[in-house]
């Protein structure tokens, strides 16, 4: 298989040689955290790892225009990248993964991946798939009916759209022109489930029937992903409604701690995506341009690897939560 590098360049895109390295910086900040959570659940100290390996170009390509604690961001249990983007840190992902009382997203009694913060306008999925998506659309209602310019971004996998409550929030967003953004990151399984199994037809061109944009873009591609989503993010501030974006990604790692992919696919193909890995992919590019040359990428994955490191190691001596949390905030106090 061909692999083509970066066929979107920045200078079209108007961003400096800033912006790309802290696109960089966030996807492999990601990548290094979660397989950091990987080690701390081969070390029995975190119970239930899913990840986002394969899919950090997705993730920050959209959430790079995203502006944080305005707009809004409806993320899936893969979206650690996006997370860290807005500004959670490493610290906070592994008091997540290790259940600490101090985890930011649910005093550790939520399962890993299911984000949240106030502040940062992050909000919380339920376990169901998919249960986001109208919620997101009434996030996006409430930003029109205030004649505000946020914008929501709402995130899933391809399975996601196989589920009624996709299907009934791009038809009610569509209807409404509401300041939507549907991102789907298509990583060609569910659990076990080819797309194949899963997909009827194109998800993107599904956009038609409701009456807006579908774009499908090549999630290994972090710029040609800020592209699309900076584009459907301009769109839906001059209130011309939602955007359909289907990135074409995969999945590196099986789908959880718990799951063995042996199972269901073979490992030459895990290897070709793995050739197509979308940080090696743009470090690639970065070079190219000669804006992170060998000596910086080691410097970069230095730091991060400190980072790394010692958040993890102050958020294991953290401690657990106390037994009477359990009956913590679950229902609003009088
Ligand atoms: C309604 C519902 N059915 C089944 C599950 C179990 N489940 C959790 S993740 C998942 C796969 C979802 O696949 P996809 O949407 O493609 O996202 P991916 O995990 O591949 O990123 C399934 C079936 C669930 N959480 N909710
Ligand atoms: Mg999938």
């Amino acid at each position: 298989m061909e692999i083509k590098d970066a066929q979107v360049r920045h200078e079209d895109l108007g961003l400096a040689d800033d912006d790309l390295l802290r696109m960089h910086y966030y996807m492999l900040l990601a990548r290094r955290v979660d397989e950091r959570c990987w080690i701390l659940n081969r070390q029995g100290k975190a119970p239930f790892v899913i990840s986002c390996q394969g899919q950090e170009a997705a993730q920050v390509g959209a959430i790079y225009g995203v502006r944080p604690g305005y707009d809004y961001l409806y993320p899936y249990y893969r979206d650690l990248a996006m997370i860290l983007f807005l500004g959670q840190s490493p610290r906070h992902q592994f008091l997540s993964v290790m259940g600490k009382r101090e985890d930011p997203n649910s005093g550790g009694r939520q399962m890993p991946g299911h984000f949240s913060s106030r502040s940062l306008n992050i909000v919380t999925a339920s376990a169901p798939v998919g249960v986001q998506y109208p919620q997101a659309t009434g996030t996006a209602l409430a930003f029109k009916v205030r004649g505000e310019d946020g914008i929501v971004l709402v995130c899933g996998g391809e399975a996601s759209t196989s589920g009624g409550d996709w299907h009934e929030a791009m038809n009610f967003a569509g209807i409404h022109d509401l300041p939507v953004v549907f991102l789907v990151q298509n990583n060609a399984y569910a659990i076990s489930v080819p797309e194949k199994a899963q997909v009827a037809g194109s998800i993107a061109k599904r956009a038609q029937g409701y009456g807006f944009p579908g774009i499908e873009v090549d999630g290994m591609d972090v710029l040609a992903v800020y592209e699309a989503a900076r584009e459907a993010f301009e769109r839906a501030r001059r209130g011309e409604g939602p955007t359909l974006i289907e990135a074409k990604t995969y999945r590196i790692t099986a789908h959880s701690s718990d799951d063995d992919d042996r199972r269901y696919r073979e490992r030459e193909e895990i290897e070709a995506w793995r050739r197509k890995d979308p940080i090696a992919r743009f470090e690639r590019y970065l070079e190219e341009l000669g804006v992170l040359d060998a000596e910086g990428k080691e410097e970069v994955d230095a730091r991060i690897k400190a980072e790394v490191a010692e958040d993890s190691r102050s958020a294991e001596e953290a401690p657990p939560p106390e037994p009477g949390d359990v009956f913590g905030p679950v229902y609003a106090g009088r």
